[in-house]
């Protein structure tokens, strides 16, 4: 195990910034409205708010004291924390093989990012209008292999890049000005969306509950795509929330500091559904994604619609697809940290070497996925496409599996226990954790993570 000194963010913004910026990233612009069109609405949105105070904020506080506690990355830090003797550290290699599968599909959609902003800098994306032919240019973009191997080396190699330079210079610096400017500009967009002619429709679906998802979707399936919603939004369950644990110091309890991450996700994901639900119901009449067939261009679509009919939407769309490529990068970023810190615990490495490794790894393991929807379009495992396959694998199995071993190993007196858990979170200035949590978190908490982990599965 290398001994390098380990580096600390240099101001509490920083963190909180990083961790959230961890957190809000495609999940919250891209995936959340496409899944809440998909399962029917507001219905959908309130058993998801749901699911991530009961379940992701109590991992989340768990991930980040292992972190803290630990001052490892996932690699190593059940190695430090648990007894001698046990066997928590295997699970070490599910979270970062959670890390590189969630990467190898999030890294080609950042992709399809970075070609929306250059198509909205260009202009060539004003001269389409209506809903089939901004599909179209969707469905041409994503079926482009040498296109999107060109966008998603880019994004990798970037990512990389910033990684390559260290916690503070790279990481910290470059991902705090990339989240205030990401906040600032879906505020703007929300309000402007809110304006639209049939916003008050897309407000209703999006924020009134009614029965019709469930009904027409079946309750388990809505609950079991809202549990992996929140845990992909969260990111927790494969080390890389706790790795920002392990980068503070012990001044701030970290009940606090989680609830501070969870709000700040919840409100960028909030926001980028008053932007999408107003703008489909004005410009798509109300069409939404099918939960049988999940569209990914329906955000895209969607978006367009707004873009190239509001004035100056040009230089919007071209801001927009800017900032989401700062949502995507951070994420990116925060998870390449971990794969990188990863290695630096369990080699002797240095962190250029590894982020050249790694980077030509990961240019490798994206190319099924980017092949899946292109050339091998007809491949399909369990009826998924390879993507999607991906997508399942990390936020309905590898995320809340994760979850589940932390919570396990912060209540178990088999694992670290509730004790060192609870003076770990409770150390230092804010909101502390209260003792009679510990039933809920002993016993109800992994109860409800196994159940939805064994439905996703059947
Ligand atoms: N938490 C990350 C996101 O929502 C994966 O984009």
């Amino acid at each position: 195990m290398s001994n390098t000194k380990r580096e600390h963010f240099s101001s509490r913004l920083g963190f909180i910034l990083i961790s959230a910026g961890c957190a809000i990233g495609l999940g919250n612009v891209y995936r959340f409205p496409i899944t809440t069109g998909a399962f029917g609405g507001a219905t959908f949105v309130f058993i998801y708010i749901a699911f991530l105070l009961l379940l992701g904020l109590p991992v989340m506080t768990m991930e980040l004291a292992v972190g803290r506690a630990s001052q490892r990355s996932i690699a190593t830090s059940f190695d430090v924390l648990e007894k001698p003797n046990s066997k928590w550290h295997l699970t070490k290699f599910i979270g970062i093989g959670g890390n590189f599968i969630l990467m190898m599909f999030y890294t080609v959609i950042s992709g399809w990012m970075l070609m929306y902003f250059i198509k909205y800098l260009n202009g060539s994306m004003l001269n389409l209008q209506g809903v089939e032919s901004l599909g179209n240019e969707f469905l041409s973009m994503v079926s482009n292999p040498v296109s999107n191997i060109i966008a998603t080396y880019s994004t990798i190699a970037i990512c990389f890049l910033i990684c390559s330079l260290g916690l503070k210079n790279g990481v910290e610096r470059i991902t705090k000005g990339m989240m205030l400017a990401l906040l600032t500009l879906l505020i703007g967009l929300a309000i402007y969306a809110c304006t639209l002619p049939k916003a008050l429709d897309g407000i209703k679906f999006y924020l009134v509950p009614s029965l019709d998802g469930i009904r027409k979707y079946g309750f388990l399936n809505v609950m079991t795509a809202a549990m992996g919603q929140s845990f992909f939004t969260l990111s927790v369950g494969i080390g890389a929330i706790a790795i920002f644990g392990s980068y503070i110091d012990k001044k701030k309890r970290l009940l606090g500091e989680a609830i501070t991450i969870v709000s700040l996700d919840t409100f960028v994901a909030i926001m980028a559904g008053l932007i999408i639900f107003p703008a489909c119901f004005t410009f798509n009449g109300g069409q939404t994604a099918d939960a049988t067939s999940v569209g990914a261009s329906f955000l895209f679509t969607t978006l367009s619609s707004i873009f190239n009919s509001m004035p100056g939407g040009r230089i919007i769309g071209t801001l927009f697809f800017l900032f989401m490529i700062f949502a995507a990068f951070s994420t990116v970023i925060a998870v390449f940290e971990t794969i990188i810190s990863s290695w630096l615990e369990l080699t002797n490495m240095k962190r250029r070497t590894i982020s050249i490794i790694n980077a030509v790894l990961l240019c490798v393991l994206v190319l099924p996925t980017i092949f899946g929807n292109s050339i091998w379009s007809n491949f399909t495992i369990f009826g998924k496409s390879i993507m999607d396959l991906e997508d399942f694998i990390v936020s309905n199995l590898l995320l809340p599996f994760g979850s589940f071993v932390y919570v396990l190993f912060c209540t178990s007196r088999y694992g670290w226990g509730w004790n060192n858990y609870l003076n770990e979170v409770n150390t230092g200035e804010g909101l502390s954790v209260p003792k009679w949590l510990r039933f809920y978190c002993s016993y109800i908490l992994p109860l409800i993570i196994l159940v939805v982990l064994i439905i996703s599965i059947i």
